[in-house]
């Protein structure tokens, strides 16, 4: 065996809190590297953070640095994830050659939920999840985001699925795979960019007690491990106008195609046509849902440690 341990990381501060028993929220990395336009996303990074600690628990950004699974990065660190060009795209297949390669790299919702639950994180918060991209029947591209929050037993605040992909597919794809999902505070499945994404959700909770206590349910039920997806919807003075939101979405599917984009690029690709088509609009919107997940998912952290 070589001396490079891959156990996850932590850094001082999650390592103090998971001793205390204190809340923690896991953070994705691929926001920041390849979801949002630079330098700005060094600043939201940071937002994220401070925005968990002013709700009273502790962030843990998820990241691969020269390959080691960190669960909390440094200053130094976070700059590089939100800096450097050459900043790979890990979702969890990619951790294992990534690691022996020892690369850096940002992880998506699968890559940081793999990790998370690893370390002993219950509770993590992103902007919208991936699932069935449109056009599915042609490129089968369906994000591997399903397949591991499927076997895997971590709460993920999200404002839905990114509102780019086929949503009745993606709904439809995680009732296969028997991840439960919840809508806070409302009873439509969120719609990303915008607050409904024109589907019902089946369970819906008004409070990060009444979140905790599913958690526990879910415990106590036993079984395989799966996901716990908390829809939680943008703020209604932040969501991208439909209209536009359709308008401009059309135009980057095209584009998307014409140039031939596909796998992994495809998203980040979709996501900054949105930014640049809507003169800014989406990112706002982006930005907003992100925060009310972080702070949601701080304040379910919260209830869960109190349990
Ligand atoms: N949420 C955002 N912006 C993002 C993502 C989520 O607001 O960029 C990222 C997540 O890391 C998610 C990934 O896992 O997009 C999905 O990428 P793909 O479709 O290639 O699986
Ligand atoms: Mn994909």
């Amino acid at each position: 065996m070589s001396q490079h341990s891959f156990v996850p990381v932590p850094s001082e501060e999650v390592r103090e809190a998971q001793e205390r028993g204190l809340p923690v929220v896991a953070l994705e990395s691929t926001i920041i590297a390849h979801g949002l336009p630079r330098p700005r996303n060094l600043q939201v990074g940071r937002e994220l953070e401070d925005l968990v600690r002013a709700a009273g628990a502790v962030p843990a950004t998820i990241a691969v640095v020269d390959g080691v699974p960190r669960i909390g990065l440094d200053k130094d660190q976070l700059e590089r994830i939100a800096g450097d060009e050459g900043v790979r795209k890990l979702g969890h297949r990619d951790l294992a050659p990534a690691l022996a390669a020892r690369v850096t790299g940002a992880t998506t919702v699968s890559g940081t939920a793999y990790l998370a639950a690893r370390a002993g994180l219950r509770v993590f918060a992103t902007g919208g999840l991936g699932g069935v991209h449109r056009q599915w029947t042609a490129s089968q591209d369906e994000s591997a985001d399903l397949a591991l929050l499927a076997r895997t037993g971590i709460t993920v605040v999200c404002a839905g699925v990114k509102s780019i992909l086929d949503v009745p597919a993606t709904l439809q794809r995680l009732e296969t795979l028997g991840v439960t999902v919840l809508g806070y505070g409302t009873d439509r499945f969120p719609g990303f960019y915008l607050r409904d994404s024109g589907e019902p959700v089946d369970w819906s909770v008004h409070t990060p007690q009444e979140v905790a206590q599913v958690m526990a349910a879910q415990d106590i039920l036993g079984g395989p491990q799966s996901a716990l997806l908390v829809g939680n919807p943008v703020a209604e003075v932040d969501q991208l106008d439909p209209v536009t939101h359709g308008r401009v979405l059309a135009r980057a599917l095209d584009e998307c195609q014409e140039r031939g984009i596909v796998g992994q690029a495809v998203t980040p690709f979709l996501l900054d046509f949105l930014v640049r088509g809507t003169d800014g609009a989406s990112l706002r919107a982006n930005l907003s849902a992100v925060r009310g997940n972080v702070e949601l998912a701080a304040s379910i952290a919260g209830a869960w440690a109190a349990r």
